[in-house]
């Protein structure tokens, strides 16, 4: 996708919709409209999410705050939209705490690899002063963060063989997000890490341009990518997190009452999210299993080691954070 064609085709279509609406509104009726944004379909667990926030938004304000969500990338891929959500164009944007490494460097911390022990680690990290903190930091670039979904264990996934160890990974190309700690980490491991749109993925393992990718079972499952990458090695490499974030500049012309309205909304959709997440990782899983996907879970130790590159790279810059994590029990 190429901006700025691409910036005024979203912002001409969210006018249209936007005023659609408002036209529907009978007369003196102060309404305000916001965009969610995410690149999810409709039933994904992050994208049921928004709904939840929209749905107790919309009653706690008794309409007079309304939330239009987009889903499936309709307003682009992820980076675009965390523009467009800068600059107040898009009001909520849902994405993954690995694309935030590029506006706030901090937030790589979240994609190196085995930084989290286990889901437990993860979400104490997460509702504790660290992930509040990091959270914060994203105002600097114009970002307020309301809530983080969970979003498991991300593996790699290829069309040609089980990844018993990273040797295994060696010779193929496997896209990763467009973040410079995500592209280390697969190329420590081995591969080569070719940056790419989610939207592009499948396509493009397809066409062969790339062998494989790496991503959580919903994610597998909902895109079709198994479909085309049959063999699914559950090394587990990195828990990231995803983020619902609120565009300052938007959030800035709200009061005090309708800001704490939001934030609540976010906080409860938190819960909700995680026991959709539950579920779907495991139907994910089914539904794959029975497609004739080769699953395999290789022994951690190797990847592990294969990753302490990426902890040497990034000592000077995130090790005060890297330790502050490990240090959480
Ligand atoms: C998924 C995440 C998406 C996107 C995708 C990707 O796990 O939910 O928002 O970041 O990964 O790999 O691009």
């Amino acid at each position: 996708m190429k901006s700025p064609f691409r910036i005024i085709e979203v912002i001409v279509f969210l006018l249209l919709a936007v005023l659609t609406v408002s036209f529907s509104l009978a007369p003196h009726v102060e309404k305000r409209i916001l965009v969610a944004s995410d690149d999810h379909n409709a039933t994904y667990p992050t994208t049921r999410g928004l709904y939840k926030i929209k749905e107790l938004v919309e009653s706690e304000t008794n309409g007079a705050i309304e939330i239009k969500v987009f889903h499936s990338a309709q307003l682009g891929s992820e980076k675009e939209t965390i523009e467009l959500t800068q600059m107040g164009i898009i009001d909520i944007n849902r994405v993954s705490c690995s694309p935030m490494a590029s506006f706030s460097p901090n937030m790589g911390v979240f994609s190196l690899p085995y930084i989290f022990r286990d889901w437990d680690h993860e979400w104490k990290v997460l509702d504790g002063e660290i992930g509040q903190r990091l959270g914060r930091e994203l105002e600097k670039v114009g970002l307020v963060t309301v809530a983080y979904y969970d979003s498991g264990a991300r593996s790699f996934y290829n069309k040609h063989r089980a990844i018993n160890s990273p040797e295994d990974l060696n010779g193929l190309k496997v896209r990763v997000q467009k973040n410079p700690v995500m592209i280390d980490l697969v190329n420590a491991m081995g591969a080569s890490a070719t940056p790419m749109a989610f939207e592009e993925v499948y396509s493009a393992i397809q066409t062969g341009v790339i062998d494989g990718a790496e991503n959580n079972p919903p994610s597998y499952k909902t895109t079709g990518h198994y479909e085309v990458a049959k063999f699914y090695s559950l090394d587990g490499h990195s828990r990231i997190p995803e983020i619902v974030l609120f565009s300052k500049k938007v959030w800035d012309t709200f009061s005090d009452e309708e800001r704490a309205i939001i934030a609540s909304a976010a906080k409860e959709s938190e819960e909700f999210q995680k026991q959709l997440w539950r579920e779907q990782e495991l139907e994910a899983m089914r539904i794959v299993e029975e497609a004739g996907c080769k699953i395999n879970t290789p022994d951690k130790g190797p990847f592990i080691k294969a990753a302490q590159p990426i902890y040497d790279k990034y000592a000077s810059q995130l090790g005060d954070l890297i330790a502050e994590i490990q240090a959480v029990k």
